[in-house]
């Protein structure tokens, strides 16, 4: 685990990541989803269900101040995007529902992300940009059979969420949120 990965929420910073939530329309079609996991996955609560656009990691309190301002100074645009496939990523040991980011009205919100990242000494990605939903954790093997229809995303906000270690487990609370136009 690297510092940018590693849990920490102190007075001084926090763990952040810019994402979309889900409406509860789209939350009860992903539940139908999990409950057709087999059971040795850990699924993700469904407060937690969310598309990420980008993994910061962690960010001192003035960092945070900084990234809102640069965040606030670009194009939010609006996108849909449809994500219509199950797979299983062997590293993250994940289950997800995906997408292909075809909309350039996301893919450059994305880029843009890494661009602040970058500017800001933030974590970035190693990858290109993959709109996903994590279904659950510690799956250790593809699935198969799961009967599902596509769910287009279409957000009406970007927020950006702090990761907290809740006693309860993770806890995504919204530090700040803006309007996609
Ligand atoms: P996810 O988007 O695949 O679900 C908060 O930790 C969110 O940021 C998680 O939902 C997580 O995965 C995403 N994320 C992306 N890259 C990460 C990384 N290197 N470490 C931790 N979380 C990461």
């Amino acid at each position: 685990m690297t510092n940018s990965t590693r849990n920490i929420s102190t007075a001084a910073g926090k763990r952040v990541f810019l994402g979309f939530s889900l409406t509860t329309e789209q939350t009860k079609q992903i539940e139908a989803i999990q409950l057709q996991l087999p059971a040795n996955v850990r699924l993700v609560p469904s407060q937690n269900l969310h598309m990420t656009l980008a993994f910061l990691g962690y960010a001192s309190n003035e960092t945070i101040g900084a990234l809102i301002n640069q965040i606030e100074a670009i194009d939010k645009p609006r996108f849909t995007v449809d994500l219509d496939c199950i797979e299983h990523w062997k590293k993250p040991k994940i289950l997800c529902f995906k997408g292909t980011a075809s909309d350039p009205n996301l893919l450059s919100m994305a880029n843009d992300g890494q661009t602040i990242a970058q500017k800001l000494k933030l974590h970035q990605s190693e990858y290109h940009y993959n709109p996903h939903i994590t279904l659950s954790r510690k799956a250790k093997a593809a699935v198969d059979g799961i009967c599902y229809t596509t769910l287009t995303i279409k957000p009406s906000a970007l927020h950006l969420f702090e990761s907290f270690a809740g006693k309860d487990g993770v806890e995504y609370p919204i530090l700040h949120s803006w309007q996609l136009t």
